[in-house]
């Protein structure tokens, strides 16, 4: 069926009800003080992390505050390669670094010494940092790092320097198939740990890089990384600093100095999927669709709609029919053609979803999906391209309250 767009007051009506309590909910990208049902004098932290939850060793120390449920106040700051930092924070830490954590008034930077310091105050998450079963693992998550760094971060000179720089990263996996292996369940250790937390932010990166930019799909090659991440989705503490693969690929390459394509046949089919759909059933995701997903896209669209109309390319009000469209499709299911000339305004916000920043996975599939099929109706124009040196595109202080 073909129907109208509903008005910004009847999309309303649909999230009326719709609430999330960040403080002392579920783990959750928009908070800014959480405190696990404890009370605000109880706060002995705060975590600075970036903006758009994209910086990896933040992650980490927001993965572990979650899992110990400490109280703590969040602070989030820009990164270089979308904007200016902020003044106060480079008071605070000289070289403008993230992530940092103050912890009962004292100053502690570099992640590693973070969770070290934590686990001083609050004991460690099982078993700690320094501990003989954890370091070894620890050691071994770097070594997965440079070699997933050597593989996409530098282009190959050849395609034979191509397939060692793979051959290299694939007999690490190898060796993290078999420390996987070596314990009874499917983390790490015998239980949920350091060790997991320590590995998740850039196994996340790699399996949405790999995938996108080499063809290799870490999470569907690899039986004991796959039941990693399986379980690793049954924590709700992982869930809400999950990202997506569009997310990842599209801000690595400036936080990382580039990553460089193989042009392999299965390597240009995942890149399309990824950039242009269909978004469900990427290997970004295993745990099934929460049942209010489009629900909380629709609500997190609603909540920004000023904002998000003011910074698309298009004309306001061109965009603003457009949107309500997409938005319409999305909760009803009936389409709704949008202005003529309105698909690449649809597709450029398509684009820049950033996971788990605006909404969670699920809801982000829904609205990237709403948004094609509406911006399809009129035509194939793409958004503005997303950046490759830096995500300016992204800056925080284009989206502050006006
Ligand atoms: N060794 C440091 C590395 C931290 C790091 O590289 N942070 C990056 C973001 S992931 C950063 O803050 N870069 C400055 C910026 O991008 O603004 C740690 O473990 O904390």
């Amino acid at each position: 069926m073909k129907i109208s767009p509903l008005s910004w007051q009847e999309l309303e009506t649909f999230v009326k009800d719709y609430q999330v309590d960040t403080v002392n909910g579920n783990t959750n990208s928009q908070a800014t003080m959480r405190l696990f049902g404890k009370s605000e004098s109880d706060i002995r932290v705060t975590l600075y992390r970036d903006n758009h939850a994209w910086c990896p060793y933040c992650q980490k120390v927001w993965l572990w505050l979650e899992e110990k449920q400490i109280p703590y106040r969040i602070e989030k700051v820009t990164m270089f390669c979308y904007g200016e930092k902020e003044d106060w924070y480079k008071r605070k830490v000289r070289s403008g670094m993230l992530p940092a954590v103050e912890l009962d008034g004292r100053l502690i930077t570099e992640s590693d010494d973070i969770l070290i310091s934590l686990e001083r105050a609050f004991g460690p998450l099982v078993l700690g940092m320094k501990d003989p079963q954890v370091m070894p693992l620890r050691k071994l998550e770097r070594l997965l790092f440079r070699a997933w760094c050597s593989w996409l971060c530098y282009p190959a000179r050849s395609s034979k320097e191509e397939q060692g720089n793979k051959e290299q990263f694939v007999k690490v996996v190898g060796m993290v198939e078999e420390a996987l292996a070596s314990t009874p369940g499917p983390y790490f250790l015998e239980e949920f740990g350091t060790a997991d937390v320590i590995f998740t932010p850039y196994v996340e990166r790699m399996n949405a890089s790999l995938y996108y930019y080499k063809g290799y799909s870490l999470r569907e090659e690899n039986p004991n990384f796959k039941a990693w991440f399986d379980a690793m989705e049954t924590r709700l503490t992982y869930r809400g600093t999950q990202s997506d693969f569009h997310t990842h690929v599209h801000d690595l390459p400036p936080q990382m100095g580039g990553c460089w394509e193989n042009s392999e046949p299965q390597m240009l089919e995942n890149k399309s999927r990824v950039d242009n759909g269909p978004w469900f059933g990427l290997p970004d995701v295993g745990y099934p669709e929460p049942e209010n997903s489009k629900i909380e896209a629709l609500y997190r669209v609603l909540k920004h709609r000023v904002n998000i109309i003011r910074v698309n390319p298009a004309d306001d009000s061109l965009f603003d029919e457009a949107l309500r469209c997409a938005l319409t499709y999305m909760k009803t299911g009936d389409s709704c053609t949008p202005p003529s000339g309105s698909d690449s305004a649809l597709r450029y916000l398509r684009d820049r979803i950033s996971v788990p920043r605006d909404m969670s996975i699920y809801a982000a599939k829904r609205l990237k999906d709403a948004l094609e099929f509406t911006a399809s109706l009129v035509g194939d124009s793409q958004g503005t391209p997303i950046p490759f040196r830096h995500r300016y595109d992204q800056d925080p202080s284009n989206f502050v309250k006006v």
